[in-house]
């Protein structure tokens, strides 16, 4: 089978089977049967279903293989029973698929070999076709056949945490590198952000045509950067992904880590929903949002390495303060630890559609 004859998933515009989920109506501020739950990072390794048939694979590799892909898509979701699934891949994917010089390494993460640090760099970031990524349309296709109503998330990395990857070589804690272009050539930093821009697009777009029912933008490490950066260095570019899928009318999340001080910017950028850390109440992180605005979170992933009793304290915390919410995905406030037990997991999604039936 070549790329050209390869089953392109769904036509666009045709009503996706789980319009009517709790997950899309809360994330379209609905009213809903419960609460819905998905976690961040549900697929993976606090699963021992997942190490069993990643054994030998290696991360990029396994995202390549659509029927794998399948099946760490749904492990989560079998379980669990999450009111969503999100599609198995990672934010570097689309930028291996143009042909940049990455691997995932065990225990370390998006390692560059050649990070991107000059103009003359910027050429190696070329526009990303459907084509490049045939296996997430091909797996996307299997997966929404098999979730019937459950919701598949397709995602991608917004341009600054993409950035960070790319200007630093790999993982950071600083940013000094990343910061160093932002700060010391703005024109360069702008091109590069735009170019990230165009890419992220092009990947959601892939993932929306092929069945993704909602997307998330993870910029999980914006929250190095204060406000003012965040809206004249970040914000434009984020702000062009949300509004090139804006006519699909799929739902789009806005999350990041550290970002009680950038939520109602990252709202401003164009989101639906606007993910939370365990950092700020949700009731005040609504206040900061403002109206219009579902939100998605907040508990604490380190709470589910205490007892029951206490996992059940936090979580009701968590739904007390979002009682008011015009609309509310619970979620952690980052993703699963890799030994977290996956049956307190089971256990929190059990409780929280309890305590919120109506
Ligand atoms: O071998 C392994 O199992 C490697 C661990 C792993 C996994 C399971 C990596 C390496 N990526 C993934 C999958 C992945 N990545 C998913 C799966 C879907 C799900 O949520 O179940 C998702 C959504 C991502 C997205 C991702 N990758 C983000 C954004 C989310 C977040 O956690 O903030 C980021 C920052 C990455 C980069 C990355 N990939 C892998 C690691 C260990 C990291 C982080 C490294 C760092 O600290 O910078």
């Amino acid at each position: 089978m070549t790329a050209n004859d390869r089953p392109l998933g769904r036509p666009s515009g045709q009503q996706p089977k789980p319009y009517e989920s709790a997950f899309l109506k809360a994330c379209r501020r609905e009213p809903v049967p419960h609460t819905p739950v998905w976690f961040m990072r549900q697929a993976g390794r606090s699963l021992p279903e997942y190490l069993k048939v990643r054994e030998g694979i290696p991360m990029l590799e396994s995202c390549m293989r659509p029927e794998l892909v399948k099946e760490i898509t749904l492990q989560p979701v079998r379980r669990h029973g999450v009111d969503a699934a999100i599609f198995f891949s990672d934010i570097v994917v689309p930028l291996k698929a143009i042909g940049i010089d990455l691997d995932i390494k065990p225990g370390v993460g998006p390692v560059v070999a050649e990070p991107i640090r000059t103009r003359a760099d910027l050429h190696r970031l070329r526009d990303l076709t459907p084509e490049d990524v045939w296996y997430v349309t091909e797996a996307m296709g299997l997966l929404t056949d098999e979730l019937g109503t459950t919701p598949l998330i397709g995602f991608a990395g917004a341009p600054f945490t993409l950035a960070s990857y790319l200007v630093e070589g790999g993982p950071s804690r600083n940013h000094e590198h990343t910061k160093a272009l932002m700060y010391g050539d703005p024109q360069l930093w702008a091109d590069l952000l735009d170019r990230l821009a165009e890419i992220t697009s092009a990947f959601l777009k892939v993932q929306i045509e092929a069945g993704a029912s909602a997307v998330q933008l993870f910029d999980s490490w914006v929250g190095a950067l204060a406000p003012a950066d965040y809206r004249r260095s970040v914000m434009p570019a984020s702000a062009k992904v949300f509004s090139s899928v804006a006519s699909y009318g799929v739902p789009r999340i806005h999350f990041g880590v550290g970002t009680g001080e950038l939520l109602g910017l990252m709202g401003e950028a164009g989101a639906d929903v606007v993910g939370v850390d365990w950092r700020v109440p949700l009731d005040e992180a609504a206040r900061r949002v403002g109206p219009g605005k579902a939100l998605q979170g907040n508990l604490d992933p380190a709470v589910l390495f205490s007892s029951r009793e206490a996992v059940e304290t936090k979580a009701a915390e968590v739904l007390a303060a979002a009682a008011d919410l015009e609309g509310h995905v619970f979620n952690l406030g980052h993703g699963v630890l890799p030994t977290t037990d996956p049956d307190a997991l089971t256990r929190l999604v059990a409780y929280v559609h309890e305590h919120t039936a109506r």
